[in-house]
């Protein structure tokens, strides 16, 4: 467990960092946030992606639940410096089924917002990660119902991959579905992955939810996705995820 003791130590000395990734409008290519992805820049392997250190982590329920508050507070803190300098938008953080329907998730949710005033709750999307973990779907609902009602809003990531997902989607009372990138990677020219992305953009018609596609790499996915009716995207195309540092340079050069 050498790299979870090294962990409760990044935590510490402050060694983790949320890099953010623009989500686009495709109609008018506006951006419409920013999605937090975590990265440790660890002092002897340099920076580790998520792939990288959160597996044994998530072992470790007390370890992960403090990683996911230091991400909830510096994602919020963010908002706030963003705020004040101008740049209104969401961020978009990752929580995992295990830190949302932990017992005092709603009292811990609503602490941070309390902590940072200046960010508006609605300025913060909770993306739901790992759906076939969420066993109790009307407890899940309460949660997140309850997290709604002070205006924070909920998104379904890697939508299609979790084994119940369409259960979920009529469920529970989410703002947003996140498109998987493994249905969006091939669909340039596989014709049953592009009868999946429109069967999925319709679910979100049908149930009045946003449908965002994630890895979208060219501008000729966000062109047929745009065709299809889906709203918006995320992806190399626009952007990889950056350092917060560069956001505001990023963000005053597109388009
Ligand atoms: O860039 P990428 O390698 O960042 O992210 C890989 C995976 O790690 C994604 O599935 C993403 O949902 C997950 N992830 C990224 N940031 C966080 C985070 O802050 N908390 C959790 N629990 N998962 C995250
Ligand atoms: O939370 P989630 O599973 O959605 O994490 C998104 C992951 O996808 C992160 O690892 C992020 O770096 C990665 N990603 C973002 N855009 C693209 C893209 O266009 N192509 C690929 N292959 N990966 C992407
Ligand atoms: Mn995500
Ligand atoms: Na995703």
């Amino acid at each position: 467990y050498a790299q979870v003791a090294d962990a409760k130590k990044a935590l510490k000395t402050d060694a983790f960092r949320l890099h953010y990734q623009p989500k686009i409008r495709l109609a008018t290519k506006e951006v419409i946030g920013y999605e937090a992805l975590i990265r440790w820049q660890h002092p002897e392997k340099g920076l580790l992606m998520p792939g990288a250190f959160l597996p044994p982590i998530e072992r470790h329920p007390d370890v992960a639940i403090e990683l996911g508050n230091w991400v909830l507070d510096n994602a919020l803190e963010q908002i706030e410096r963003w705020n004040e300098v101008g740049l209104d938008t969401t961020v978009s953080v990752n929580v995992s089924a295990l830190q949302l329907t932990s017992s005092d998730f709603e009292e811990t949710l609503n602490k941070h917002l309390q902590k940072h005033p200046a960010a508006e709750p609605c300025q913060l999307e909770i993306e739901i990660l790992e759906t076939d973990a969420l066993s109790d779907i009307e407890r899940v609902s309460k949660i997140i119902r309850n997290c709604r009602l002070s205006s924070v809003r909920f998104a379904l990531d890697d939508f299609g991959t979790g084994y119940s997902s369409l259960a979920y989607l009529k469920q529970l009372p989410i703002d947003t579905l996140k498109i998987d990138q493994g249905f969006v990677h091939d669909s340039l020219n596989n014709a049953q992955d592009q009868e999946l992305l429109k069967l999925i953009i319709s679910l979100g018609r049908v149930y009045n939810i946003d449908v965002l596609a994630e890895g979208v790499e060219t501008p000729a996915h966000a062109e047929l996705l745009h065709t299809y009716g889906c709203r918006y995207a995320q992806g190399y195309a626009f952007a990889r995820p950056m350092p917060a540092d560069d956001v505001l340079d990023w963000h005053s050069n597109w388009i």
